[in-house]
């Protein structure tokens, strides 16, 4: 997360900074009530939405910063344009494939038994989605989050401060550590003190400009959205939700009944390759993985699909709605879930899952909340019909 970006030596790049830093400074000035929330984003690559020549000059020049600097080349944000949408998707083919496991751990989720399955082709994406991706979704639709229009979303307490952490009343009974913090959202993921913005420090001028990364949290997947807010974010692509089923099987990448996605040894030659939480929950995180919350969605190597992070680093959700009995998930042929229940399947666990406490970073696990839920270790990823 921290790092340090040398700009080439160029006056283009040097003034093109500076006239960031002056637009941010007109559109922050310029902002009324209504586009408050927009304008505040200077500095990271999402922007205002007032349509004056000045604020379509910064969005410019904004994303050519952005894009110079953005390690995904996230496809091209057009619902038309096929070949974009399908860059960083990985086509898995169709065939039949096992899900589920005769070996439960938690046999009241419903893990359990095995089935075999038919799926048709279908396209995954190949990394969760990212705060980047989801900021440019806001800034073309408008789309206000839920935990934005209830004004708060869970935080797993560990990562607050404690001046903040002491304010809070209002917690989870059976899981004290999830506290529900006033205004966190997607780019608050710890309320208001915290973004997850690109913070550019000039740190020295010697011919070069050399700039220093804060917290830069653009390339981390996007939290504190909604079932609803992650359907109409694949919509917005042509896309969808993978169904439960179409998750699993991409997890599994070709493996045939394996804990996780790469096998069944959690790190294998001593390397992690998932972010997950080691040392005893919930109050010592070791960071062997190097990650005490999330890490960038392109971290950790992927399983033999080409797919990063389906297990922990966020849950994800699924299309599916819940049900614990096999028999109603809608099976065998390309199975969707019952028609109708109260909750939603989410999917690989988290940054915060332990194997003490919430061993559900494995393929097979399965949990669920209710599609308006958001919490701080919550995304997703779309997919799309092959
Ligand atoms: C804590 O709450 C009190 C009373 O609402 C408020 O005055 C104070 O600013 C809050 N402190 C922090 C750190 O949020
Ligand atoms: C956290 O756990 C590590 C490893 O067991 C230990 O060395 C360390 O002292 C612990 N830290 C705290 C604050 O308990
Ligand atoms: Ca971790
Ligand atoms: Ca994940």
């Amino acid at each position: 997360m921290k790092g340090l970006t040398s700009i080439k030596c160029q006056k283009s790049a040097i003034l093109s900074f500076f006239t960031i830093i002056a637009l941010c400074t007109v559109a922050v000035s310029s902002k009324t009530d209504d586009s408050s929330k927009e304008s505040s984003h200077c500095g990271g690559c999402s922007h205002s939405r007032q349509s004056t020549t000045t604020e379509n000059l910064y969005e410019n020049e904004a994303d050519d910063y952005c894009l110079a600097n953005d390690p995904l080349h996230t496809y091209e944000h057009t619902a038309t344009n096929r070949i974009g949408r399908l860059k960083n998707m990985v086509k898995i083919k169709a065939g039949t494939f096992t899900i589920g496991t005769n070996d439960p751990v938690f046999v009241a989720d419903g893990e359990g038994p095995k089935q075999q399955i038919y799926l048709d082709s279908f396209y995954i994406d190949e990394m969760e989605v990212s705060n980047r991706d989801f900021g440019r979704f806001v800034h073309a639709t408008n789309h206000r989050t839920e935990a934005e229009k209830f004004g708060d979303s869970f935080v797993f307490g560990g990562l607050l401060e404690e001046k903040i952490r002491a304010n809070i009343t209002h917690a989870v009974a059976q899981a004290p550590w999830w506290l529900q913090v006033k205004n966190a959202n997607w780019q608050n993921p710890e309320g208001p003190n915290s973004d997850i913005k690109s913070m550019f420090t000039p740190f020295y001028f010697s011919g070069c400009l050399k700039l220093e990364t804060k917290e830069n949290r653009m390339d981390h997947p996007v939290v504190h959205v909604s079932w609803n807010d992650a359907t109409a974010y694949c919509e917005w692509l042509g896309k969808r939700l993978p169904t439960e089923a179409e998750w699993e099987v991409a997890c599994r990448g070709g493996l045939s009944d394996k804990l996780y996605p790469w096998g069944n040894k959690f790190t294998p030659n001593g390397q992690h390759r998932a972010n997950t939480w080691q040392g005893d929950f919930p109050n010592n995180n070791t960071k062997e993985d190097g990650y005490e919350s999330t890490s960038p969605v392109t971290e950790f190597a992927p399983n033999n699909y080409g797919l990063r992070n389906m297990i922990g680093n966020v849950w994800e959700w699924t299309s599916d709605w819940w049900t614990i009995e096999t028999k109603a998930r809608g099976g065998p042929n390309n199975p969707n879930g019952p028609p109708h229940s109260t909750d939603k399947v989410k999917k690989g666990g988290s940054y915060l899952c332990h194997k003490s406490y919430c061993f559900r970073y494995r393929c097979a696990a399965r949990s669920q909340n209710t599609p308006d839920t958001t919490a701080g270790n919550l995304g997703f990823r779309c997919a799309l019909k092959a």
